[in-house]
């Protein structure tokens, strides 16, 4: 058989998708994961994560022979590295995964090829990258394509995003971008803005700074409500009415694998410029353990008025409203942090998406609501936005479910 023309390595929330969009488009594909459950799983046409449509786009590419599975990569054209960037202790981006893939393909390139990195890194990763291939393989030095490339794609929403985002295309030199934005030309409809690497990665980890400081300003403006006695959903509501003013939704802080991560990717690089991107990152750990204490110190005066212990429903477990993803959660820390507080209260945890947690016992929406004396919303989910809540019920709604 002929070889695959791409090579795509991690198949994971942002590569499975890639994989099987190329794919679709008549691509033969070559994922490659290193757990061999994903593998089986895939090469068996079916998904192993949640994401609207994923499942058809993957059953059809696989079951007309365009994506194939399997935990080490063979020849190809084009790369692609899609592989998870963690940190560290002390907030540092580990790239090790970056570096186990490229390593993996290192003695399958050759000349003219194309090495695309999508993957979440500190600025400079792509070139690091390059001068590792050019020191292993010194004979292909200057003849393949290398490329920055970072996926922008909201979970829920990927198969749609990965077609009609733009696209910011950053190459090692001005023929690397222009091969890599013609690969990215067959799938993608939205725009392609070339740049080079070392911007493009700059530009993935701004992305979600802004957003990160945007919603910082939320939550603060959210602590400052509380004191001075203002509802801050109207005051947001209100202030959004200026032509020129934009205010984010406070929560319970900032959850996900993204945009909770990346900003710490600057932070550690640059400390002593990046004021306010840190910052940021402390307000919206604050405002989870504000809410915290927040619910501690409502347990505590329910206790004073009624000589009685409260029960308590801890509405949501998700890192935003709609998903199953617990990663990263607030709520989830949350939770956990006033359970250890907990001193004989009864708690009911609440998660309508889904059916069971190894750690919490989870109890149905309205049975909780129900029996509780006070209600915390922690994820402003569609199923809490039209319960009935008595008048006697103490409620701390964090995010805005009743605004
Ligand atoms: N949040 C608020 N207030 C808001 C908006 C969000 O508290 O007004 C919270 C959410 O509840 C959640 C967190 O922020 O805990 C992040 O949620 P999100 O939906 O804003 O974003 P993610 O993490 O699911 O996806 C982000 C997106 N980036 C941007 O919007 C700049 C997505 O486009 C990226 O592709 C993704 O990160 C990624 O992979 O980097």
């Amino acid at each position: 058989m002929n070889n695959p023309e791409v090579v795509m390595i991690g198949l994971g929330y942002i590569g499975l998708p890639t994989a099987a969009l190329i794919a679709e488009g008549g691509t033969h594909v070559h994922g490659v994961d290193i757990n061999q459950h994903v593998v089986d799983t895939i090469n068996r046409g079916e998904i192993h994560i949640v994401e609207p449509s994923l499942d058809t786009a993957v059953s059809k590419a696989v079951g007309e022979g365009f994506l194939k599975a399997a935990t080490t990569p063979v020849e190809a054209d084009t790369y692609l590295i899609v592989v998870p960037t963690p940190f560290k202790d002390k907030n540092e981006p580990d790239i090790s995964f970056v570096h186990a893939a490229t390593t993996a393909i290192l003695p399958l390139l050759k000349e003219g090829d194309l090495f695309i990195i999508e993957s979440t890194s500190p600025v400079g990763t792509t070139e690091k990258m390059m001068q590792y291939i050019y020191e292993e393989r010194p004979e292909l030095n200057g003849k393949l394509h290398i490329a920055y490339c970072p996926e922008r794609v909201l979970p829920g929403n990927v198969m749609y995003e990965l077609v009609h985002n733009d696209r910011v295309i950053g190459g090692v030199d001005e023929a690397s971008t222009e091969k890599a934005a013609a690969f990215y030309a067959k799938y993608v409809k939205g725009e392609l803005h070339k740049t080079n690497a070392r911007t493009a990665e700059m530009c993935k980890l701004v992305e979600n700074s802004s957003r990160d400081v945007q919603i910082a300003f939320a939550n603060e403006l959210s602590l400052i409500c509380d004191k001075a006695d203002i509802n801050v959903w109207e005051l947001i509501t209100l202030a959004n009415k200026h032509p020129r003013v934009n205010i984010l939704q406070p929560g319970c802080g900032v959850g996900g694998h993204c945009i909770a991560v990346d900003p710490y990717f600057i932070v550690s690089d640059y400390p002593m410029e990046s004021k306010i991107i840190g910052t940021a990152r402390e307000v919206n750990n604050y405002k989870s353990f504000w809410c915290a204490e927040k619910i501690q110190n409502t347990k505590l005066q329910f206790e004073l008025q009624h000589g009685r212990k409260p029960k308590i429903a801890l509405m949501g477990l998700a890192f935003k409203p709609n998903i199953d993803d617990l990663r990263e959660s607030p709520a989830k820390y949350i939770v956990q942090r006033v359970l250890q507080n907990a001193n004989n209260e009864e708690y009911y945890i609440v998660e309508p998406n889904i059916d069971t947690h190894k750690v919490f016992k989870l109890t149905l929406v309205e049975d909780a609501v129900e029996n509780a004396d006070i209600v915390a919303l922690l994820v402003a989910h569609d199923e809490f936005k039209n319960l009935n809540i008595s008048d006697d019920k103490v409620v701390l709604d964090f995010c805005g479910v009743f605004k």
